[in-house]
């Protein structure tokens, strides 16, 4: 029998892990698999550090965007030094050597990964409210710094990953859906053809589980590892990406969380007394209008395989993308909602708890252990509680909380969960998962 933490025991424990994985200036996404920052985890992570500290926690999205490209663009992992190994490093990345835009003061990636940041610094600033008047002065001005680079990273976004305008954010790899070998990437992956003389590198991942049917599979991970060798090739040039490389794929969730993001971050801007909040609703509207482009008769939305153009209507939880950037009629919305709670999804008989798993075991792509292809993740379930709490959804994103939040109770915080057996999968402890057990605790 697994002892159940209290929800204050959750809070302390998990506030543990965030502290033993603080590296002083950014929080690594976990000690031993992936042992440097990571984009969109650093944006789950200060969402927990909010609960202990604001100032913390604005300190985790300084750290990432002082490693953001001249272009706009936010890499989706800044490396820290002596870390334990991750393939790929930097040497493959060789970003200063390739982009004129890469900072010659930080070793980081050359892909992104979704743009929840603006969400994260909106919930920085209400949680300094109930700071001290210096801490929340401080915070306050930090922000104001900090806020044009988020306005450079939203319109790197909106005009390199959208060029054409049509409010879907273009992905380059699958990485950049942070949904790694979700069932969402399996029929543009297999357009994406290795060439025959390239040497794939170490599985540093497998060495650092040792548990192979919880990762991608060796078959998914040379394509990986070919495509930043196309980008790198590509010298990270987006006009060349957008034309060459053999994986193009407009990436629904990743545009809902834009669209959301972009309402945020006006309204910091507005908090703050900064402008360019007309620019910003209007991307919002554009990617809203974009997701909403892709729906069926239920509201569940789909993403594109820009390279031969066809809608990929996988059963992933990224089809309830709406809930995020909004615009669903009441009818459709109720739909989607009820769909959210069938069998398909949080009503499924075997699961042990209510919560999405990453792919509907009704879809035949569901496996109950392999990272994406399943599982279930604790920052998509606090996404698609905020997703539900956006949409007036009240009811369902408290029965969502309750269930997100009882999970985490076995005290593991680990990457992702076994749906039928509450296993605890993947590496652990992992910090972003420390992250929204001390978010989802504090209420
Ligand atoms: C996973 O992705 C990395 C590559 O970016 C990996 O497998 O090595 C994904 O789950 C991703 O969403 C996450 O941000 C990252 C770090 O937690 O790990």
């Amino acid at each position: 029998m697994v002892r159940r933490l209290s929800r204050a025991e959750v809070a302390e424990q998990a506030a543990e892990v965030l502290r033993g994985n603080d590296r002083g200036s950014l929080t690594v996404a976990a000690p031993r698999l992936y042992p440097h920052m990571w984009s969109w985890d650093a944006a789950f992570i200060a969402v927990g550090l909010a609960r202990m500290s604001a100032s913390r926690a604005l300190t985790e999205l300084e750290t990432l965007f002082a490693a953001q490209w001249g272009n706009g663009m936010v890499p989706h992992i800044v490396f820290s030094a002596n870390a334990p190994l991750y393939e790929p490093g930097p040497d493959r990345w060789a970003a200063q050597e390739t982009s004129p835009y890469a900072p010659d003061h930080a070793a980081t990636s050359g892909l992104i990964q979704p743009p929840v940041h603006a969400l994260a610094l909106l919930r920085i600033l209400q949680a300094a409210r109930g700071a001290g008047a210096a801490e929340r002065r401080d915070v306050a001005a930090r922000a104001r710094a900090l806020w044009p680079r988020l306005l450079s990273w939203h319109r790197y976004l909106a005009e390199q990953r959208d060029a054409d305008g049509r409010g879907l954010l273009m992905i380059y790899h699958g990485w950049e859906s942070g949904m790694d070998n979700s069932p969402r990437w399996d029929e543009p992956y297999a357009d994406v053809v290795p060439d025959p003389g390239f040497r794939p590198f170490r599985r540093s991942d497998l060495e650092a589980l040792g548990e192979q049917s919880q990762r991608p599979t060796d078959a998914d991970y040379v394509k990986y590892q070919w495509l930043i060798e196309e980008l790198r090739q590509a010298r990270y040039d987006d006009e060349l990406a957008r034309k060459s490389l053999s994986f193009r794929v407009a990436d629904v969730f990743a545009s809902a969380i834009f669209a959301a993001a972009n309402e945020d971050l006006a309204r910091v801007g507005d908090e703050l007394g900064l402008g360019a909040g007309d620019e910003l609703l209007g991307y919002a509207a554009r990617f809203r209008r974009g997701v909403l482009g892709t729906t069926d008769e239920n509201g569940f939305a789909a993403d594109v395989d820009l390279r031969s153009d066809r809608t990929l209507r996988t059963k992933t939880l990224a089809g309830f993308a709406p809930l995020l950037s909004g615009g669903l009629d009441a009818d459709r919305r109720r739909r989607l909602v009820d769909l959210l709670h069938s069998p398909a999804w949080c009503g499924n008989p075997d699961l042990a708890y209510p919560l999405p798993p990453s792919t509907s075991p009704e879809a035949p792509e569901f496996d109950v252990a392999r990272y994406w292809r399943g599982p279930q993740w604790p920052p998509m379930n606090l996404l698609l509680i905020w997703g539900l709490e956006r949409s007036g959804e009240h009811d369902a994103a408290d029965r969502l909380r309750e269930a997100a939040l009882y999970q985490l109770t076995d005290g593991v915080f680990a990457e992702y969960y076994q749906p039928f057996t509450a296993h605890p999968l993947g590496s652990r402890p992992q910090s972003w998962t420390a992250a929204v057990a001390l978010d989802l605790a504090a209420g």
